[in-house]
């Protein structure tokens, strides 16, 4: 039987996967077997270390985008397809990628076509983010950060408008009708993981569907390498001891004193996640622009050690975010909490 692999891309911070996670949930329910792939220009990710919470086997390509690895690519998919004998795969690419209807999908096509049914290629969109595109502006990013959040969308066989819990009922409807005559071509799904909402339907199109690839975009390489560079990425994996400490007023400390910093600095935020696990309890931490976004879900026994995942792709020079994230986190551990790092990689993707 061939498996399907369906590729959820979208920009940082758009829900790809929070979107993986219900995913595999419900398509588990319905008996299927589910593996997943993350992918990131570095290892450490927050991502990997959620989805391995779940019941599914997770296989991850670190070190470039899906777009420059394809091999990698190739790699897990068949890793976590022997692991999990799965029927369905699902990946998600780092969020600044694109040009993946070309560089993935088409050859994906071509060579597995007789052992893989691809799905159409999702590509999830923030409501709010996605408006501000729309109007012509840059939803907070440098122009050519933008411009990938553009060529994502362009690309995309499925737009999926996500979060639709969030905008009122007639934003949502203009934002559809909007999207409907700017991309006349592309399918539309709108999805809310957190209401549950058109959530089955995306599903059963993805799984009924293997017309992929019917968009391309036209990438300008240079504007996109520029749209990546821009960004400061850091992937640090902290081990963290003391007293007795309650994780979450931790996170939520941490998180926002991060917040306050890049609000101050002006420094636009693409997605800064963070994983707190003691034990078999965890919480999560997202931060997806200005301080009003973000949000932590899940709850860490009080306890005196416990073990710190934190990924953040800010706009800034990597060292200065380096920097940043020492100071804050030197700040929210006041000296009560030893954090000793175990993994630390600060970066500014390479060029895709
Ligand atoms: N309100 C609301 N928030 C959501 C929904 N889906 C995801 N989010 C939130 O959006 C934030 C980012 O979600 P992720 O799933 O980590 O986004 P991502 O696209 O995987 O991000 P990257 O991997 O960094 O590119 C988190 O705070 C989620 O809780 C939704 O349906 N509604
Ligand atoms: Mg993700």
């Amino acid at each position: 039987m061939k498996t399907r692999l369906i590729l959820v891309g979208g920009f940082l911070g758009a829900g790809k996967t929070t979107l993986l996670w219900e995913a595999a949930q419900r398509l588990a329910r319905r008996g299927q077997r589910v593996g997943l792939i993350t992918n990131d220009q570095a290892p450490e990710l927050v991502d990997t270390a959620l989805l391995s919470r779940g019941d599914v086997n997770v296989a991850e390509v670190s070190g470039s985008c899906f777009c420059c690895n394809f091999q990698g690519l190739i790699d897990a998919m068949s890793n976590v397809s022997t692991e999990a004998e799965a029927d369905v795969l699902i990946a998600e690419p780092v969020g600044s990628c694109t040009d993946l209807s070309a560089t993935i999908v088409q050859p994906l096509k071509d060579l597995l076509g007789q052992e893989l049914i691809v799905s159409p290629l999702s590509v999830l969109a923030d409501p709010v983010r996605l408006t501000n595109i729309l109007d012509g502006g840059t939803a907070g990013l440098h122009p050519s950060a933008a411009y990938i959040f553009r060529k994502q969308i362009e690309e995309a066989d499925i737009i999926v408008i996500s979060k639709t819990d969030l905008p009122t009922s007639a934003g949502l409807e203009a934002l559809k009708a909007r999207v409907t005559q700017a991309y006349p071509d592309a399918g539309i799904s709108m999805v809310s993981v957190k209401t549950g909402e058109g959530l089955d339907a995306w599903l059963e199109e993805v799984m009924s569907r293997s017309d992929a690839g019917q968009r391309l975009a036209e990438v300008d390489y240079d504007v996109y390498a520029e749209g990546e560079a821009v960004l400061g990425w850091l992937n640090a994996t902290i081990a963290l001891s003391g007293e007795a400490t309650n994780w979450n007023i931790f996170a939520k400390n941490l998180l926002s004193g991060l917040a306050q910093r890049f609000d101050s600095m002006g420094a636009s935020v693409g997605h800064v996640k963070l994983m707190v696990e003691a034990g078999k309890s965890f919480l999560v931490g997202n931060l997806t622009g200005k301080s009003g976004t973000l949000s932590i879900r899940g709850l860490v026994a009080v306890s005196s050690e416990a073990r710190l995942i934190i990924n953040a792709r800010v706009q800034m020079p990597p060292e200065m975010l380096e920097e940043v994230v020492r100071e804050v986190l030197a700040s929210a551990s006041k000296g009560r909490i030893t954090a000793t790092p175990v993994a630390w990689r600060c970066l500014s993707p390479g060029r895709p």
